[in-house]
């Protein structure tokens, strides 16, 4: 059975590539689509990859995560700043989430230095670029495989 990964986008992620190059890079979503496809079938990884403006919609994602994969891969974008709604999804998703962001948000403004959804990730990975998404894809399977080692 194909172990399905959410990576979940959040708003106006569908703007990338196309301004703002010097803080997020020249590469669009599809372009960092495609490189996660790439990475996750080499790791053995379904892929859902989705992008949203609306908090309800990423909400009613993470909830099918429950069910439907074995991790969340977020870039919430800005409701990481704003959303205790998608935190608290997110601690009840009984899943492994990665949260990711393009920029370094601590070398930006004051007002993205929090994030709510810290609280519910496994780790956060930040500053990286768009290989962020891989860099979770990997430690997502190494997370998985160190798992399924202890309960084998
Ligand atoms: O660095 C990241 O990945 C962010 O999650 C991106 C969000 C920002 O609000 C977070 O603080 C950090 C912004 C996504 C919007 O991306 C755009 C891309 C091109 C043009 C305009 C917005």
């Amino acid at each position: 059975m194909t172990r399905a990964v959410f990576i979940l986008n959040g708003p106006n992620l569908n703007l990338l590539g196309v301004r703002e190059p010097d803080i997020y890079g020249r590469m669009t979503l599809a372009d960092i689509e495609r490189a996660c496809r790439r990475r996750a079938s080499a790791l053995g990884f379904g892929v859902e990859f989705r992008q949203s403006n609306s908090e309800g919609e990423l909400i009613g994602w993470v909830q099918e995560a429950r069910t439907a994969a074995v991790g969340i891969i977020i870039n919430a974008a800005a409701l990481t700043h704003t959303s205790v709604a998608l935190l608290d999804a997110l601690l009840a998703v009984g899943v492994p989430v990665y949260e990711v962001h393009i920029s370094n948000i601590f070398r930006r403004e004051p007002f993205r230095h929090h994030s709510y959804i810290s609280a519910a990730a496994t780790a956060v990975i930040c500053g990286c670029g768009a290989f962020g998404y891989e860099l979770a894809l990997e430690a997502l399977a190494e997370a998985l495989a160190r798992s399924a080692q202890h309960s084998g």
